[in-house]
């Protein structure tokens, strides 16, 4: 690393001790930047690195709610206002007993980067709480969210910093959520939160946008090579909505999904994933994926272990962070892996990147692969503030449209800097570079 990149890095570490996945997200970045500061003193002269690490706001909050037998249940708050450099704070809401601050840190400081791929006016932040959904009646959810937004309503705003959905926060919470608001404020504020339901203000694509996004940008890798997803062999990591949709757009494009996971194990379906069954044990019901081999005949299910332990020409990390290690890595490039793509936020370790990297795998990093959801969470953005909404076919041609220009970008960039290929260099410093410059014209802020 860089020696002035280094010091900054050192310095990031000793004032926030002890948060790992924040730390190694601005590693990876920082890893790239190099060349930049060469190439830009200015930016080193402007402090831009050291003040894009430090978070503008950063608050955290209790919140109190009952649970159906009576009991009052604590949980912590947390919504990081990453930068605003480019527009609002941006991001989602993960719901999930292992969110910390160095959680929301980690996604908040992805999400500055992602979102200025996009080429939207959106800054970054994240959010969330160690609650957990799970086993949760939805009058339960219905109570936390209502409790959390009651913190929440007063620091957000379509101006100033819009949520939307991730782990553990889905259609069914956005609107528990945009219903206080609406209460607290007296404001149909349609633009305060993305993801809602079709028939309030939210947008066609905006379920599906996140994996469709992921699968379009690895066919756009693929042609590079002159490959494409037609007849390929693909897994996918997750079954929740970044998963299912990706697995639909690969079978949309020829592919045959083999195989999906979830926290407790994996299914393996030579027949190809049934795709709607996924979809109703997990998102209706929701269930365990378990049962999905249970009702279907093609299905094995393997309790407890490793979906990359499956062949196959394409992987899609889709469920968390560090999800895919530098043993699965290796495991995956012995069988024959061509394209990595990161449906999630941060699920290869640094270690696994370098092993699909030195193999000469087409490996695309989250916060260029992910960036759909978000882009559209900005296309409904833009029909809530024209009160108007759009088709489903002019919707995706705009998500895809938005996907191959990252795609491009991420390509051009990584070849101007001297190492064609490279996804995660393109990323980084495309990002970065956009970030920078408006934080250079807006002045010490
Ligand atoms: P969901 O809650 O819909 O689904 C999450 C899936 O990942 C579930 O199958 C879940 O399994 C699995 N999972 C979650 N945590 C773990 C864990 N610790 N170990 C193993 N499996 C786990 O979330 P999303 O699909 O929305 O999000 C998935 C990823 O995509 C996250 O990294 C998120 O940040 C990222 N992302 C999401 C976007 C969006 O628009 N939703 C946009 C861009 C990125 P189980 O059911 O067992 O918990
Ligand atoms: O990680 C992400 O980009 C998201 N969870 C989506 C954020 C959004 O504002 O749509």
């Amino acid at each position: 690393m860089h020696a002035k990149l280094l010091a900054i890095r050192d310095q990031v570490q000793a004032r926030n001790p002890g948060e790992v996945e924040f730390h190694q997200a601005v590693d990876e970045v920082f890893e790239s930047l190099g060349p930049v500061m060469e190439r830009h003193p200015e930016y080193v002269e402007a402090a831009v690195l050291e003040r894009l690490c430090e978070p503008e706001r950063q608050i955290i909050f209790r919140v109190p709610w009952t649970d159906d037998s009576g009991h009052v249940q604590i949980n912590r708050g947390f919504r990081v206002e990453y930068n605003s450099a480019l527009g609002p704070y941006k991001g989602g809401l993960r719901f999930h007993p292992s969110v910390y601050l160095g959680i929301v840190k980690f996604l908040g400081f992805e999400q500055i980067f992602k979102n200025a791929l996009t080429g939207m006016p959106i800054g970054g932040g994240k959010g969330g709480s160690d609650f957990d959904p799970r086993g949760r009646s939805d009058a339960e959810v219905m109570r936390f969210c209502q409790s959390f937004m009651t913190e929440l309503y007063r620091h957000i705003g379509e101006y100033t910093d819009v949520p939307a959905g991730d782990i553990g926060v889905g259609g069914r919470e956005i609107g528990y959520l945009f219903g206080q608001y609406k209460r607290i404020t007296n404001r149909y504020e349609s633009g305060v939160l993305t993801g809602k339901g079709l028939g309030w203000g939210g947008s066609l694509v905006r379920p599906e946008a996140t994996g469709y996004g992921t699968v379009l940008f690895a066919n756009e890798m693929a042609k590079t090579r002159g490959g494409s997803f037609d007849g390929k062999r693909v897994i996918v990591s997750g079954s929740g909505n970044v998963a299912i949709y990706a697995m639909q757009k690969a079978q949309q494009l020829g592919a045959v999904v083999l195989a999906c996971s979830d926290s407790d194990g994996y299914v393996v379906d030579e027949a190809g994933i049934d795709i709607e069954l996924v979809r109703q044990i997990k998102e209706v019901e929701r269930g365990r994926l378990k049962e999905y081999a249970e009702r279907r005949g093609s299905a094995v299910y393997v309790a407890g272990g490793s979906v990359w332990d499956v062949d196959a020409e394409v992987a899609l990390p889709c469920a968390t962070q560090n999800e895919l290690g530098e043993a699965a890595a290796v495991r995956l490039v012995n069988a024959g892996v061509k394209v990595v793509a990161e449906g999630a936020n941060m699920p290869c370790t640094p270690e696994a990147v370098t092993v699909f990297q030195k193999a000469g795998v087409l490996f695309a990093p989250g916060k260029a692969a992910n960036a759909g959801g978000v882009a559209t969470s900005a296309l409904e953005m833009q029909q809530n503030a024209s009160r108007d909404s759009w088709t489903f076919e002019h919707t995706e041609q705009r998500l895809t449209e938005i996907m191959v220009g990252i795609h491009d970008r991420c390509a051009e960039t990584a070849e101007l800097y001297g190492q064609p290929g490279n996804y995660v260099l393109g990323a980084n410093v495309a990002g970065f570079v956009k970030v920078a410059e408006a934080m250079l014209a807006q002045g010490l802020v």
